[in-house]
């Protein structure tokens, strides 16, 4: 476990952590980009949950016998580490499978019928879809792939009831101002919901700064395991809220034609979660947090701007702004995102090709998909040397 590790981060020694990134795949050493999909995993989190199957193994909430109890500590200490992270309380923090499952919830609990709904085009399938059976409105972006601030002003008024934006594209990599936009809710009286799965795993995130009321993220992008996620919510919201599942464990007391709630997070927790999910989420928070979230961030806008530079000296078309989270879409003249992804495969190196799960934005931006390069902690510049190798491969294959 690396502690506290100061800038520049020893990317190697972090490295050693990740027993994937020892596979060569297709003969090459494995250059893994595809860190907005989802992220590998250091043998810490593989650990922690392998120890929990091993040693304390049992339903949490539900028995007075030891390994129950020990089960349920751990399970809320999770919940604890997460609601740190963020600058959360404990409470306020609900695990979900995914950022898409948090959504949802949010979706469902709200009355949102006599209102609107203000989202962007730069929206992820998972914060547009669970709103379209609302009255919506869709936010514009400009030229250079930001938010067009002026149409959100236009478009947030004494209708809205609810302001649903991501924190950072998954196509764009755009950074909103959530600060910002957050205040423009309020003042309308609506509600804030932040889609943080890009944002989350990426840079400091203070949810009280934010000054968010829903935020949402997912733990396979942040180190942790697939099949757990989080959803934020305001304590005092929450509360007032009615539940989404219902069932085990989200009751207090229950007769045969009525019951009442849990307390918090676990009203909103229905039947037996994901135990070894959220303590494998609790690992690679710990992780991160040795690593510290402003050195993630500063490391992954070096691994930009290096890699901005070299595909601007390819000539390839770049989507998004200059200033922007880790990631970079892209697309080569005259060659299909597919196949380029499939040529980096050959060379090792996973890339996301296609439309991102944001089809809307594509249609704005006139084009079917792209090539999407995604980094994290582990990455180095010599991996973006062999994709802009591997890049000017396919440019010379082109030419002759
Ligand atoms: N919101 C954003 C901004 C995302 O990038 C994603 C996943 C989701 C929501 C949904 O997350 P899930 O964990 O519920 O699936 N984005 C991507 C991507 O860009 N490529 O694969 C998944």
């Amino acid at each position: 476990m690396p502690s506290s590790i100061p800038y520049p981060m020893d990317v190697e020694r972090i490295r050693e952590d990740f027993p994937i990134l020892k596979r060569k795949i297709n003969g090459h050493p494995l250059i893994y980009f595809d860190n907005t999909a989802t992220t590998q995993k250091p043998v810490q989190v593989i650990n922690a949950i392998k120890e929990f199957y091993e040693k304390y193994n049992a339903n949490i909430h539900r028995g007075v016998h030891t390994l129950s109890q020990e089960a349920s500590e751990l399970y809320e200490k999770a919940h604890e580490k997460v609601a740190d992270f963020i600058n959360a309380d404990w409470r306020e923090v609900i695990f979900v499978r995914n950022t898409t499952e948090a959504i949802n919830l949010v979706a469902n609990i709200l009355d949102l019928e006599d209102g609107e709904v203000v989202v962007s085009m730069m929206e992820h399938h998972s914060n547009l879809v669970p709103w379209q059976d609302k009255n919506l409105k869709v936010v514009n972006i400009k030229e250079d792939g930001t938010l067009d601030m002026e149409d959100l002003k236009e478009k947030i008024t004494k209708k809205t009831k609810l302001v649903a934006i991501t924190h950072v594209s998954n196509v764009l990599g755009t950074i909103n101002p959530v600060e910002e936009i957050g205040k423009m809710a309020h003042e309308v009286g609506a509600l804030f919901l932040v889609d943080g799965a890009q944002s989350v795993p990426h840079m400091p995130i203070d949810v009280r700064k934010m000054d968010c009321d829903f935020l949402a993220f997912s733990g396979h992008k942040m180190l942790g395991p697939t099949g757990i996620g989080v959803l934020y919510g305001k304590k005092d919201l929450l509360e007032e809220l009615p539940p989404f599942l219902k069932g085990g464990d989200m009751i207090s007391h229950v007769w045969v034609d009525r019951a009442t709630w849990n307390e918090l997070p676990w009203k909103y927790e229905a039947g037996t979660p994901n135990i070894a999910g959220g303590v494998g989420l609790g690992a690679a928070v710990d992780y991160l947090k040795a690593v510290g979230m402003e050195n993630v961030r500063r490391h992954e806008e070096e691994l930009v701007r290096y890699a901005l530079d070299g595909l601007s000296s390819l000539g390839v078309e770049i989507y998004g702004p200059e200033e922007r989270g880790g990631l970079i879409s892209f697309n080569l003249e005259g060659v299909h995102p597919h196949d380029v992804a499939y040529f980096l495969d050959k060379k090792g190196i996973a890339v996301r090709s296609g439309h991102h799960c944001a089809q809307p934005l594509m249609r704005c931006l006139g084009i079917k998909g792209t090539v999407r390069a995604s980094f994290y902690i582990y990455n180095t510049k010599w991996e973006i040397d062999k994709f802009l190798d591997a890049l000017k491969e396919i440019q010379y294959g082109l030419r002759r």
